[in-house]
């Protein structure tokens, strides 16, 4: 089974936004295989985004995300990349389709709400930076045969 990391980004905490973000990867059929509030550190900031160094709007994206808790979960499912992917919509959320989250919660780019993982290269390297596999819990739902 495929899994993603989604950050809900410190705006999304400080919205009381994170219940119904979750909510819709739960509806959808994602299990959540592992989830933190926390505040990320500097350093862990610029590793996630570290090919961003060069933008314009780098200093602003490292502020931002260690301005306060974010909420981190790692989601399973067929596909997981794809679909999380979809449903947070472009980055740009003047792009982005009503019915996604940057389409339903967002106007600007700095503040789009959530991260999610492009690829599932990126998936892997990202669920490594920010838990640990003792963090990660392995279990069953009893939904699962019927998705
Ligand atoms: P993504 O989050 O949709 O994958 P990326 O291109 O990986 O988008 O950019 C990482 C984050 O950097 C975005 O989520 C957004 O918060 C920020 N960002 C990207 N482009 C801009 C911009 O043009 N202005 C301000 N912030 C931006
Ligand atoms: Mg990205």
């Amino acid at each position: 089974m495929e899994q993603t990391l989604v950050i809900l980004k410190p705006n999304a905490v400080q919205r009381e936004l994170i219940g119904d973000l979750i909510s819709r990867f739960e509806r959808r059929g994602l299990k959540i295989t592992a989830m933190k509030l926390c505040s990320i550190s500097t350093e862990t900031a610029a590793h996630h985004y570290r090919e961003h160094l060069e933008e314009p709007f780098y200093e602003d994206l490292i502020s931002f995300i260690t301005s306060g808790p974010s909420v981190i979960i790692v989601l399973e499912s067929l596909a997981a990349v794809t679909i999380v992917r979809s449903m947070v919509g472009t980055t740009n959320p003047a792009d982005a389709a009503p019915g996604t989250i940057r389409g339903d919660f967002a106007t600007s780019p700095g503040h789009n709400m959530i991260h999610a993982s492009d690829s599932i290269e990126s998936a892997k390297k990202e669920i490594e930076l920010f838990f640990s596999s003792d963090e990660m819990m392995n279990y069953k739902l009893s939904v699962r045969p019927w998705l």
